[in-house]
């Protein structure tokens, strides 16, 4: 048998009539946006709103750039930029391939070429998914890390960056220099006001270059967005499920559920693609949708990925059916974190934590707890220390909060429940490891974690009574697992 084709602009029209193909002439498509961090959840959220109204405004195409490896580029140069989407739940599959996706760029290879797109008059908005990491900042403070190794070589090496943040500054002094307005910023990143953290970072990082840049990019258009869909990794079966329903093989399609979700503020200067002909929907202030989101949905799916992990659940469907994890997350998102969420008029909160659980629950995704695991020292922060912050104040109950927080400590510290290693993925792992593999009282382990400043701010750190619990949740989680943790939870009729 030969060697199966190709998805391309080629073999577009040999798809089968069953699959969705963009409803736009490609080759007149022109580059108006650059994105930086072109991971699957850029390609199953905003390169799909956008491919939904390209037709309407060509000029809108997408250059995606990958700020660390070439696989994305690999993978898709070959295909034109063409990829797959596979929309998936319990009742069905849908398959769809975008088109928005113009060109791809390897950072590390040519950033000269990335600086020449981002400086080009035609780049009207620069978006990036970069996770909470690529910021580059003090989690807990949402300040520049002054001393983060790429920082320190972006200043260094200014024309030649490494980080989001040094592609971002260098661009726009470019275009400075040559009376280009400025781009607008568009962080997609699941941050607290990610529109404000971006333009901190950004600012400081231009006064460390040159003060007149930074009054530049001071003010620089850089609007808050609430971004939502669940984006497994894909898998190899999912390549082979894909490949056999095109008839022709695509070297990274995207999984992703039916819902979608973007919320956006509306302040772009140079214009933007019409999204809210896609459903996007446009406010004068994301942060409620904002909260709402990273605390109900991020905080739960953070505490059931760490609990989940541990008592051996592979996936987010998995870990939602250990006896106790539905309870616990039901009373999570409704007694402890809805009542500390801005109002929002005629929303539907209790329908909002409903879909919530039906998504977790979504037999057709398999979203593993160890990909929600990673980088939990940068996503803690705004999943639950803020939340447990507004408890402690209101001096209301926590303790499902404290326990999505030990179960993180557990899990950071490196050992599962078995005793084996665990491959922790987060910036701090190695210091995590150092503070803390050879403890095993609990009230040193905790000690050992508040230690980190830039995860627990210096407030957490100092309360006492907070302290206090998490000494006794970890206990627990150390002598008894988390499944019996989670069963003991549902024993007490959910709430304890
Ligand atoms: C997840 C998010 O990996 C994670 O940490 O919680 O990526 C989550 O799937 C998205 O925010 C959903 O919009």
């Amino acid at each position: 048998m030969s060697p199966m084709m190709r998805l391309s602009s080629q073999t577009l029209p040999q798809l089968p009539e069953t699959i969705e193909k963009p409803g736009y002439d490609r080759t007149k498509v022109t580059i108006g946006i650059v994105h930086l961090g072109i991971g699957a959840f850029h390609r199953a959220h905003q390169a799909v709103f956008t491919d939904d109204v390209l037709a309407r405004d060509l000029s809108w195409g997408i250059c995606g750039v990958s700020l660390r490896s070439a696989e994305t580029r690999d993978a898709l140069a070959p295909q034109d930029g063409l990829y797959t989407l596979k929309v998936q739940d319990g009742q069905g599959a849908h398959l769809r391939v975008i088109g928005s996706v113009v060109e791809t760029l390897v950072a590390p290879e040519n950033p000269q070429a990335v600086l020449a797109r981002m400086s080009d008059p035609a780049t009207r908005i620069v978006s990036l998914t970069v996770t909470e990491k690529g910021y580059c900042h003090n989690p807990a403070t949402g300040a520049l890390d002054e001393n983060h190794p790429d920082v320190l070589h972006d200043l260094e090496n200014p024309a030649a960056p490494k980080s989001a943040v040094g592609f971002l500054v260098e661009a726009l002094a470019r275009r400075r220099a040559a009376g280009v307005p400025a781009f607008t910023l568009l962080s997609c990143d699941n941050l607290p006001s990610n529109g404000h953290v971006l333009k901190r970072v950004v600012t400081r990082f231009a006064e460390m270059r040159d003060p007149g840049l930074a009054a530049f990019v001071a003010d620089v258009a850089s609007p808050s967005t609430m971004i939502d869909r669940i984006v497994p990794a894909t898998t190899d079966a999912d390549r082979t499920a894909i490949a056999a329903a095109l008839g022709v093989e695509d070297a990274w399609p995207v999984v992703t559920e039916p819902f979608r979700q973007w919320v956006v503020e509306d302040d772009f200067p140079l214009g933007r693609p019409a999204w809210e002909a896609a459903g996007v929907v446009f406010v004068a202030d994301v942060s409620a949708f904002e909260t709402m989101k990273l605390r109900l949905l991020n905080g739960s799916h953070s505490t059931l990925a760490y609990l989940g992990f541990l008592a051996g659940a592979e996936t987010v469907a998995e870990a939602m059916a250990l006896p106790g994890m539905e309870e616990l997350i039901e009373g999570l998102m409704r007694e402890e974190v809805s009542p500390t969420l801005p109002s929002l008029a005629g929303f539907d909160l209790p329908a909002y934590r409903q879909a919530l659980i039906d998504r977790f629950r979504n037999p057709a995704l398999r979203h593993r707890t160890w990909q929600i695991a990673m980088d939990g020292s940068q996503k803690l922060p705004q999943r639950l220390l803020g939340t447990i912050r507004d408890r402690i104040a209101a001096g209301a109950s926590h303790d499902r909060l404290v326990l999505g927080v030990a179960a993180w400590m557990r899990y950071a510290r490196g050992i599962d429940e078995a005793g084996k290693p665990i491959d922790v993925r987060d910036p701090l792992a190695a210091r995590i490891a150092v503070a803390t593999q050879q403890l095993n009282d609990p009230e040193k382990i905790v000690a050992a974690f508040l230690g980190f400043a830039e995860v627990f701010g210096e407030d957490l750190r100092a309360d006492a009574p907070f302290r206090g619990r998490l000494v006794d949740t970890l206990s627990r989680l150390l002598s008894d697992g988390s499944a019996a943790v989670l069963q003991a939870w549902r024993d007490r009729g959910g709430s304890r």
